[in-house]
This record gives structure tokens, C-alpha cells and sequence, in this order.
């Protein structure tokens, strides 16, 4: 049989199972895995570690953040920067403007996204608000559309959702097969320290942290499995930054609530002491929940390695520094209040991981695949992705794993004007990403199209 496409020679991650043998493509698709194939075109892969696609099932783009700030990143510069980073499909949240449905949000994002993207792209929804329009008319329609996630906020004024409309809004997930993501920090006890920290004139970025210690985001942790619990629905925990977090979603697990749990780059690699560092540098670490400190990131290792954790994303959410649109806001500097929260990973969320984690030892080959696209498929409802299978898209990343970088502004391909991970030394590096068959970085230089199409999904597994 003649190929589109034969990929030879690579170790090739398989679900649960890592084999040398070529990959044959055919019509976008994986259509055989054997000795020996026969292609139109053959990729030599020798050397190189064939994986699925990632999927960054937490990312931000284009996102309203507020009167005059803007995210660095429009759908074509950060799908760029996901194919660079061995990427293949992001999900990115649709948030309602002021004065606009929760319809008229998606209208607008996927007018936004429409054949500017480099890789796939498929559409959480932010709920904001509980009224009659949302919860009984553009949920249901947006859940039937294949839009079957939505992340609720427990913190920020004007997002954030009370336990009651929690409940409210788990209740349409149960209804219509839909699975709720919850951002667990608790807002009145961040009021309470903000307050007081402004008041002693702590009004440097190391205060954010300061201002979200880790009770704040336990205690909502609890609240948001028991709440799930009480509606008797699956829930995602996203963006777990520590150990008495986890040990609250290990806990209900125990009782027999189906929590999901997701961690990021961030909790594994940076702390709180990024946020002191001199002047106003601190504000490019600020993101919520904030990073931690060693102990708390070995604790989030340890949850990696035990099988804790569900899914790991990058929850890129990326401004400028240098930049009164980003995080040189007007009043920044005055108090982090007014900076922006989020930092630009989905580039590095990769290599990171692979590094530290495949590298080191302390996760398998099989694991990352799993943690990395595998797991995302299956829980958000991607049918068709997230793994190297016959009958699945092939959505493939080739890495070199001997590769060695030093993470640097000057190699990524993101808008923002910075990384967070400046000078971070990795060994592994994604050498060419291949999107449905077709190559969209190769060598580490994006292609000049566009070939990314929004993905309906089906309800999450554990909702159905
Ligand atoms: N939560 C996110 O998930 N992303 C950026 C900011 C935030 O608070
Ligand atoms: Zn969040
Ligand atoms: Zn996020």
C-alpha cells in the first residue's frame, strides 16, 4: 500500500506503549503502523522520538483582560508559537465581553481565529454569569455545538461566580453532558490580604503571591470538589499549584467524586522568589495561582510521578512587560493589584516537561504522551486526536531528544516580549510538528499557512 506520507525510524509513542516501527499516513490520517511502509513521501526519523501532537487544553488568546490592556498573542502569533513548541491543538477559552452572550463571544472568537491558525484549535467557554439567557439557552446550544467545557472563576470581581451560582451552572453540566473546570482560589480571603498588604505599603509584584498563599487556594479547593460533589458532577480542578490543594482532590477522590486535576510548568519550575526579584521585573511572574516554593513544587512532582495528575497545560496567558497594554499597566507599579495576571508558556510547556521530566527519570515516555495530548483527547472529548493510533489525525511531533537549548526570548515565536523562563536549559527539543500530515515547523521555522480549523468535541468521558 503507497502512502501519503511514511514517517521510518523513529521510536514511536503509542499509548502505553513505546515501539519502533514507521507510521503510515494517508488522507491526514494515521492509517498503519508496521515495518517497511511505502510513501509518496518519507520522513528519515532516525534518532528521533515520535509523539503525538500536544494539546494544551489551557490556553488564553485574544481574551478581554480589561479597559486598555491587551494580550500579547492574536490566534495567528500564539498557534505559531504552539506548532514551534510541538503542539497541535490548543483550547483556548471563549470570555464574554461586557454586554455580550455568551454566543455572541464564540461568534466573535472563531471570527477571530478563522484561517489564522497553524494548528488546531477547539474552544472552552468562561461562564460569568448565571442569568436565564446563559444557563437555559447559550450553554445548552454551545454544549450541542461541541463546545462541552467551561471553566467557572471562585476569584476575581466581576467573574467570579458565588457557591449557589456554582451549583447553578454544574447543574446545566449535568444536564446536557458538559464537564465544568474551576479555577479554585477563594476572593474574600485575597481582599482581606491585599487590603491589608496595600495598607502597609506592600505594593511590589512579590505581594501577589503574598496576597494568594496556599490556604487561600485549598480551602477552594474543598469547596469546588464538595460543590461538585453536592451536584453530583465531574469537575476539573485546573492550574493546581500545591501540595494541600492536591490533598484535597486525593480526598474527595477518596469519597467517590470524580475530580480531574491539571498542573502547569510554573508549579514545577519557578517560585515565588521570581516575583522579588529587583524593581518591577517581578511583575513578568505574575500569574494566579502564583508559583510556589521548592517544597510545594516537589509536592506537585510527586503528584506527577503517583499519577495525580490528569493533564498538564501551560495556561498561557501572555503580556507584554514593557508595555502600559501589559504589564506595565497604568497603577502597576503602585501596587500589583493592577498588574496583569498571566505568563506566556505554551512554547516551552514541552520541552519543559520532557526535560525535567522524561529526562531526569522521574516520568516515562508513555506518561508524557499521556499528560501531554493523550488525556486531553480523551477527557475533553477530542475523538479523533491526542494519540499515534490507526484512525486517529495525524497530529504528530518529532523530537530530538538529545537536542540542547537555552530557553531565550530570541528563540520563540510568541507576542510577548518576554519568557518567564529566560536562560532555562533544557535537553530535548520538538524538531518538526505535523498536523494532520501536513508539516507546520519544521527544523524550528514555522510554515507560511495557515492550515488549523476548529474541532467540535463530543461530551468530556466523564460526563457522558
Ligand atoms: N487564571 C487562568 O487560568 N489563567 C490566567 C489567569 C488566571 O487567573
Ligand atoms: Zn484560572
Ligand atoms: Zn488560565
Amino acid at each position: 500500500m503507497m502512502h501519503d506520507l511514511v514517517i521510518s525510524g523513529a521510536r514511536v509513542v503509542c499509548p502505553g506503549v513505546v515501539s519502533d516501527c514507521d507510521i503510515g499516513i494517508s488522507g491526514g490520517k494515521i492509517v498503519t503502523l508496521g515495518a517497511g511502509l511505502e510513501g509518496a513521501e518519507v520522513i528519515d526519523a532516525a534518532g528521533l522520538i515520535a509523539m503525538p501532537g500536544g494539546i494544551d487544553s489551557h490556553v488564553h488568546i485574544a481574551q478581554p483582560s480589561g479597559p486598555g490592556i491587551e494580550m500579547a498573542d492574536d490566534f495567528a502569533s500564539a498557534t505559531r508559537s504552539a506548532a514551534c513548541g510541538g503542539n497541535t491543538t490548543v483550547m483556548p477559552f471563549c470570555l464574554p465581553e461586557a454586554g455580550q452572550t455568551l454566543r455572541e463571544a464564540v461568534a466573535a472568537y472563531h471570527a477571530k481565529a478563522k484561517g489564522n491558525c497553524l494548528t488546531d484549535v477547539s474552544f472552552h467557554l468562561i461562564v460569568t454569569s448565571t442569568d436565564p439567557v446563559t444557563l437555559g439557552q447559550d450553554l445548552p446550544a454551545l454544549i450541542a455545538q461541541g463546545l462541552t467545557s467551561f471553566k467557572v472563576f471562585m476569584t476575581y470581581q466581576g467573574m467570579r461566580l458565588s457557591d449557589a451560582e456554582i451549583l447553578q451552572v454544574m447543574d446545566v453540566a449535568r444536564e446536557q453532558g458538559a464537564l465544568t473546570m474551576v479555577h479554585a482560589e477563594n476572593e474574600d480571603a485575597i481582599e482581606f490580604l491585599r487590603d491589608k498588604a496595600e495598607r502597609l505599603g506592600d505594593t511590589a509584584p512579590v505581594h501577589h503571591a503574598r496576597t494568594r498563599p496556599v490556604p487561600v487556594e485549598r480551602e477552594a479547593t474543598h469547596r469546588a470538589t464538595t460543590l461538585a460533589e453536592v451536584a453530583g458532577v465531574p469537575v476539573m480542578i485546573v492550574h493546581v499549584s500545591n501540595g494541600a490543594a492536591l490533598d484535597e482532590i486525593q480526598r474527595a477522590k477518596a469519597r467517590g467524586v470524580q475530580v480531574l486535576a491539571e498542573t502547569c510548568p510554573q508549579y514545577l519550575t519557578l517560585t515565588a522568589d521570581d516575583l522579588d526579584r529587583a524593581g518591577f521585573d517581578g511583575a513578568k511572574w505574575v500569574c494566579s495561582p502564583p508559583p510556589r516554593d521548592t517544597a510545594e513544587q516537589a509536592a506537585i512532582w510527586a503528584g506527577l510521578e503517583q499519577g495525580a495528575f490528569d493533564v498538564f497545560s501551560s495556561d498561557h496567558c501572555p503580556f507584554r512587560f514593557a508595555d502600559p497594554a501589559g504589564k506595565d499597566a497604568p497603577g502597576a507599579r503602585a501596587s500589583f493589584r493592577n498588574i496583569p495576571n498571566g505568563i506566556p508558556g505554551v512554547e516551552t510547556r514541552l520541552p519543559i516537561l520532557f526535560s525535567e521530566g522524561v529526562r531526569k527519570g522521574r516520568i516515562s515516555l508513555t506518561a508524557f504522551a499521556a499528560l501531554t495530548a493523550t488525556n486531553h483527547a480523551r477527557i475533553y472529548g477530542l475523538k479523533d486526536k491526542g494519540a499515534i493510533a490507526i484512525g486517529k489525525d495525524a497530529d504528530i511531533v518529532l523530537w530530538d531528544p538529545e537536542a540542547k537549548r537555552t530557553i531565550s526570548q530570541d528563540i520563540l515565536h510568541h507576542g510577548a516580549d518576554y519568557t518567564p523562563w529566560e536562560g532555562f536549559e533544557v535537553t530535548g527539543w520538538p524538531v518538526r510538528t505535523i498536523l494532520r500530515g501536513q508539516t507546520v515547523v519544521q527544523d524550528g521555522a514555522p510554515v507560511d499557512s495557515a492550515p488549523g480549523v476548529h474541532v467540535a468535541r463530543e461530551a468530556p468521558d466523564v460526563s457522558r
